[in-house]
């Protein structure tokens, strides 16, 4: 999968860093090496999300085909490679037309060309957008529409801004339509940990190269080593946290400013919040939306849910 929260170069990158409590956005965790990083990540054997996922979405095509009863457009957030989605062109009929939505260009055009060869048979009309601001679907002539975003990328919104970005596509779409939407669930505090701080320490370098982003994009010298990847559980909140911890005091140097950091200080770069169907009913509630149908995993680890308009 392809980063979708990409961040552009900004000093937007650097605000949170002169807050009392630090922070920086985890959309800036996806330039090309983060990209590559998440890429890997997604392969480790604690980071269950990705292949769970694809199981769940090949072991139940059932469910897939009564969504596409009648024929439909597939409209996909956040493609990437459109990986997943493969499974639906695949096996599922009646999907008449698949519109992948990325921010990348580029990348998005290859996937078209790629994906238009394999299926002739589906017209693909890729948009390349920043999904998460307002955004215009081409004209679909009165199909079904049928929204997929997989990967559990809402998890990566705060809940607020999850009900909005829903309410959001909602408005995009007419009763009826649906939303295919991957969740992690709450689950084994340890199996989330390890999901998040793996034996390889690839999310740990995920999470470090912000600060070397930042060093490159804004001509700092944070000393990337006196920081250390940092992942965990607040059940309150029901969320991962990931965060970058100091192991001495220092002083950062930053587009002419410095900033004091103390030892043991944290700088909280992500949350990754986790629903169980509950929290979903609640989400599709607040959004326009009703929950149809929740597909899981036999651990319950992830789960598809299927949305309807209303
Ligand atoms: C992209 N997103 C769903 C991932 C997650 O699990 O929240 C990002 C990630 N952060 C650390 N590992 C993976």
């Amino acid at each position: 999968m392809k980063a979708h929260l990409n961040g552009t170069v900004s000093s937007d990158m650097l605000t949170g860093l002169f807050a009392e409590k630090k922070w920086i956005s985890s959309k800036f965790l996806y330039d090309e090496q983060g990209s590559q990083l998440f890429e890997q990540i997604t392969d480790l054997p604690e980071y269950y999300q990705t292949r769970t996922e694809a199981k769940i979405l090949l072991e139940n095509l059932s469910a897939w085909k009564s969504v596409f009863r009648k024929p439909a457009a597939l409209i996909e957030l956040g493609s990437g490679s459109s990986k997943k989605t493969k499974i639906l062109l695949d096996h599922v009929p009646n999907i008449e037309s698949y519109i992948p939505i990325d921010i990348s260009e580029e990348f998005l055009a290859d996937t078209v060309t790629q994906l238009q060869a394999l299926y002739p048979g589906i017209h693909i009309q890729g948009v390349s957008t920043d999904y998460t601001q307002p955004f215009t679907l081409p004209d679909l002539k009165g199909k079904k529409k049928i929204v997929f975003f997989p990967g559990s990328t809402i998890g990566n919104f705060e809940p607020r801004e999850a009900e909005l970005f829903l309410e959001n596509i909602r408005s995009l779409l007419n009763p009826g339509d649906q939303l295919i939407l991957g969740v992690d669930r709450k689950k084994d505090e340890a199996v989330l940990k390890a999901a998040y701080d793996d034996a390889a320490g690839v999310t740990a370098a995920f999470n470090k190269n912000l600060l070397t982003r930042i060093n490159r994009e804004h001509e700092a010298a944070i000393d990337v080593d006196s920081f250390s990847h940092v992942a965990l559980y607040n059940p309150t909140a029901g969320r991962i946290e990931m965060h970058l911890e100091s192991s001495r005091e220092q002083v950062l140097t930053l587009g002419g400013q410095t900033i004091e950091v103390k030892k043991q200080e944290r700088i909280h770069t992500e949350n990754s919040y986790k629903y169980d169907p509950e929290d979903i009913i609640r989400l599709g509630r607040a959004s326009g939306f009703l929950l149809r149908r929740v597909v899981s995993d036999e651990r319950e680890y992830f789960s598809v849910c299927l949305m309807e308009v209303v």
